[in-house]
């Protein structure tokens, strides 16, 4: 009795270990509530999230900054109601998918953040996005990207999901908020794992109204594969059966 006993509390501990690992939020800053003032134009300045790589361009103009900034009316409910603002505000992301098109070309926009990844490590990428009605975009993408230690991509690792079969579906939510998630396990030389969020080939829409893209409350976890949790759990199996018998 006291051996199954100690058995089930060992497997207890690995089910509160393998709980831990699912809650921990490798992303820093993956709230967005945390700023920094940037310079959009010359002497012009927008909040955009501390921590995150952001990098705007159209295909015509080149790069530029006014893609997307933060913004406290982006990040209320539905999406996770947290409180990291310099006024306890819940900030946001807003693209601006109607800053492409024309002259410039296409926009297209991306915000980052990389992590130091682990081969073999499965990791889920969690985030809420959503968007007005007239928001033009030939896509968005939520996406994993692994590379190797000279920041180069390991050829064939990436993995992304589209959000445009759903993104406009309406579910009655502010922005028709919804969260996506993607995953995918880091290969054979993979140094680091980037997480992003991205539009993808915008423009501004002839109708007008509302275009916004918004995104907010994103979480990057690192998951024990599964072989290696059924591994673990089969020696203490094992362990406890051979202590029966003797
Ligand atoms: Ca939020
Ligand atoms: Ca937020």
């Amino acid at each position: 009795m006291r051996r199954t006993v100690a058995a089930l509390a060992a497997m207890s501990a690995l089910a509160f270990a393998w709980g831990e690992t699912q809650a921990q939020n490798l992303l820093l800053n993956g709230t967005l509530d945390a700023t920094v003032q940037t310079e959009i134009t010359p002497g012009f300045f927008l909040p955009k999230p501390a921590d995150w790589v952001n990098e705007g361009s159209r295909t015509i103009g080149g790069p530029y900054e006014d893609e997307m900034s933060s913004e406290t009316w982006a990040g209320p409910a539905p999406t996770p109601v947290t409180t990291g603002g310099a006024n306890a505000d819940d900030w946001g992301v807003f693209f601006k998918p109607f800053s492409g098109g024309g002259a410039n070309g296409l926009a297209t926009g991306r915000l980052y953040q990389d992590v130091a990844a682990t081969p073999g490590t499965k990791y889920v990428l969690t985030g809420w996005a959503g968007a007005e009605a007239n928001a033009m975009m030939t896509d968005a993408v939520l996406a994993l990207e692994f590379l190797d230690s000279g920041g180069v991509e390991v050829p064939a690792s990436g993995v992304e999901l589209s959000l445009l079969p759903t993104l406009f579906t309406d579910n009655g939510l502010s922005f028709d908020y919804k969260q996506y998630m993607v995953m995918g396990t880091a290969p054979a030389g993979a140094a680091t794992v980037r997480a992003s969020i991205a539009m993808i080939g915008a423009q501004s829409n002839p109708a007008g109204g509302g275009q916004a893209f918004v995104v907010d409350d994103f979480e990057l976890r690192a998951v024990p594969e599964p072989s290696a949790f059924l591994l673990a759990g089969l020696a203490i199996a094992g362990l406890a059966a051979r202590r029966r018998r003797s």
